[in-house]
């Protein structure tokens, strides 16, 4: 009976460590990093646990998988500058440490955006004020990481969706230079660091015209840029992939790099007919729209992983012209889309899920790769 009781023990035991073994092997045999080493880099978006290493499990991903760095939301201006002209540079600092110590390229994110700015810039009604603001907030924060920071997303989403300019206290106050005028402080204030346009949707007719347009403006002022990102919050199952190839052409043609810089693919039904990223947009719930609560079904895992392969194939194609690809997330929880537009979703855009573990969608995406 006790013979009896211990081998089940012993099977047991066997089974659970190579279940341990097996998952952390997949996870260690192939890197998204060495893979595409040759291509363009591969980033991740972090958080504040990640930056400090108090999240263990993500700490060992984001060293294994990735050679950048974006910081989610710890240099945007509402924590960098919580007042006026008090800087806070504890958690950059060690984002900048951190990716030194283990040989990783950070993205700055962001200079100038109008969304999550400090409170004491929102009411901000004198255009003089709003004026010392943007040329001591960009001046100060990107001198003192000029180098430390691989490149910026100087400006973040501008523009609308018919390409014109976005409504913002920096439009309203400092006029439609204003563009302009932020890579210009940039470039006299990191003279070592990369200039990138970032924003979504723009791989959108419309929208990429108004982009383009507004990089010929920086261009002819004679100011330098050297990049635009194409933020890449998508729907696995319906990738925009001849606007993104016809982007990646006219975007290259001015001479700069492209970067997909906060890539996921949704995998959830969207309230909306069209895709945003706006961070204001929200969305009542009901029942249909959360459908994967209790897992995700592997029939929409494969249609991911499908969709992940068919967009790196095509970002091979363009290798030459892609700088960085940069997923949003290290893993499914970590996604904000799990509360975009709808608070309370379970969402699994990323290439590893809940438990750290590759999704299908990692190794199609290795796959392309292998031949
Ligand atoms: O992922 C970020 C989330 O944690 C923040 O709450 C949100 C607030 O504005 O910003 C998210 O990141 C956004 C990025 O900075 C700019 N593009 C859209 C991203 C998703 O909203």
């Amino acid at each position: 009976m006790i013979r009896k009781y211990s081998f089940i023990l012993f099977v047991a035991a066997i089974s659970l460590i190579s279940c341990i073994s097996s998952k952390k092997v997949s996870a260690q045999t192939t890197s998204l990093k060495e893979t595409f080493k040759n291509d363009f880099l591969i980033g991740v978006a972090i958080n504040v646990q990640q930056i400090e290493e108090k999240d263990a499990a993500a700490d060992v991903l984001i060293k294994q998988q990735f050679n950048a760095v974006t910081p989610e939301n710890i240099m945007k201006a509402e924590v960098i500058e919580p007042k006026w002209n008090t800087f806070n540079f504890d958690l950059a600092d060690k984002l900048v440490a951190f990716a030194q110590k283990n040989n990783i390229k950070v993205n700055g994110h962001t200079l100038i955006w109008h969304s999550q700015l400090p409170a004491f810039m929102r009411h901000m009604q004198s255009a003089d004020s709003v004026k010392q603001y943007f040329e001591n907030h960009i001046t100060t924060v990107a001198s003192r990481y000029d180098g430390k920071v691989y490149s910026w997303d100087v400006v973040n989403e501008a523009l609308n969706e018919d390409g014109t300019l976005r409504k913002s206290i920096f439009l309203d106050k400092l006029g439609d230079d204003y563009v302009v005028e932020a890579f210009r402080l940039a470039q006299k204030a990191a003279p070592h660091t990369k200039l990138y346009y970032n924003d979504y949707n723009i791989e959108q007719p419309k929208k990429r015209a108004g982009a383009i347009a507004l990089i010929k403006k920086i261009q002819a002022a004679g100011v330098r840029i050297d990049g635009v990102g194409i933020q890449g919050h998508w729907r696995a199952y319906n990738l925009p992939l001849n606007d993104i190839e016809e982007s990646i052409k006219e975007f290259s043609a001015l001479g700069i790099e492209v970067a997909f810089t906060e890539l996921d693919l949704s995998v959830l039904p969207s309230p909306f007919e069209k895709v945003t990223a706006d961070v204001s947009t929200t969305a009542k719930s009901d029942s249909t729209m959360n459908p994967y609560k209790n897992g995700l079904p592997d029939s929409v895992a494969q249609m991911q992983a499908k969709a992940y392969a068919d967009l790196f194939k095509l970002l091979l194609k363009y290798k030459k012209n892609v700088s960085r690809v940069t997923f949003w997330g290290v893993n499914d929880a970590q996604s904000w889309l799990n509360n975009f537009p709808i608070r309370g979703r379970t969402d699994y855009p990323l290439f590893f899920d809940r438990n750290f573990k590759p999704k299908p969608a990692f190794y199609s995406v290795i796959a392309t790769k292998e031949k």
